[in-house]
């Protein structure tokens, strides 16, 4: 899991990296990426500290790190014009064909030589013959057209011109400390309203006040992920790093990840939760998986 540090110069992204990584970077204005750990119920997140934006045309680099990242963390001064630096850094990002609001759809476009149009996924309030129609205007006659979720015409012609990738991304309110109480309270309130973003106060001097937890468990919720902890037949000992793996797994998909002999060879497992009536639980393959549930597989 990888979180990249967005915002404009001086805007304390090195110093969130800090309070987030604990690794020291040197102080004043910073030219390289750099890497850090953050470890969260035994997820590590990469989190990496970036050079400022300092330009549109400039931030190429910057805009394919955030591209390869999983989510975002957008460094907001709050001693600066709030509104204009959290819209341009959204704007960058639209124009670079990244969205940090959870589409409905996700729509890929693979052009082809033959074979006409083919739809694979639903679409909503278009028939095939509208996205057929559509695709002609854009002299694009054979194509598969891939969609997650449900697309409407618009999503379609969206992704014609490139799809777009999802990031989730908080925003980080920065050096609140040097704000009076009201006006902080204030401009939080209207920033939190004007965003569908999450929106955190950060100040370096306070860095233990950082709800690590909040942010972290908002990725993986947006994202669709959980966490799983494999339990040890032998020992009985639970990792402490978890397999991270998407909503909706079963067991089986738990033992693919694991090692293709758990795949080949499962018998059954068993899962321990608070959620069941008695754990350990035994389950066959097809079992789904929750956040923070222990497995057990039986080979
Ligand atoms: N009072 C106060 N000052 C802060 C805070 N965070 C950062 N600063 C100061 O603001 C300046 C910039 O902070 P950095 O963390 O280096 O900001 P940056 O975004 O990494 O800067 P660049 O790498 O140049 O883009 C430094 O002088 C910091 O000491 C804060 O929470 N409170
Ligand atoms: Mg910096």
């Amino acid at each position: 899991m990888q979180l990249v540090i967005l915002g404009f110069p001086g805007s304390g992204k090195t110093s969130l990296f800090r309070c987030l990584t604990g690794k020291e970077e040197p102080p004043g204005a910073s030219r390289k990426p750099a890497p850090g750990i953050l470890a969260w119920n035994g997820v590590y997140f990469q989190v990496v500290d970036t050079p400022p934006i300092l330009s549109e045309s400039s931030s190429g680099k910057l805009m394919a790190l955030a591209r390869n990242a999983d989510a975002l963390i957008l460094t907001i001064d709050s001693t600066m014009d709030v509104y204009l630096q959290l819209d341009s850094l959204l704007k960058l990002l639209d124009d670079n064909r990244i969205t940090v609001e959870k589409p409905k759809a996700i729509v890929e476009i693979e052009k082809r030589a033959t074979g006409g149009v083919t739809i694979i996924g639903d679409l909503i309030n278009a028939t095939t013959q509208d996205v057929i129609s559509l695709l002609r205007e854009y002299n694009i006659y054979h194509a598969i057209v891939r969609i997650q979720g449900k697309a409407t015409l618009d999503d379609i012609e969206d992704a014609i011109f490139g799809s777009y990738a999802y990031k989730p991304a908080v925003v980080m309110l920065t050096k609140v400390d040097l704000l009076d109480g009201n006006t902080l309270k204030s401009m939080a309130e209207k920033l939190m309203e004007s965003t569908s973003l999450p929106v955190h106060l950060f100040t370096s001097t306070q860095c233990s006040s950082l709800r690590v937890e909040e942010i972290a468990s908002y990725i993986f919720k947006e994202l669709d992920l959980i966490k799983v902890y494999t339990r040890n037949p032998k020992t009985g000992e639970v990792e402490k790093r978890p397999i991270v793996i998407k909503r909706g797994a079963k067991v089986i998909d738990v033992a693919r990840k694991i090692h293709s002999d758990l795949y080949k060879n499962f018998k059954y497992a068993r899962i321990w939760s608070p959620r069941l009536v008695f754990s350990p639980q035994k389950v066959g393959r097809d079992f789904q998986l929750e956040d923070g549930d222990i497995i057990e597989i039986v080979a």
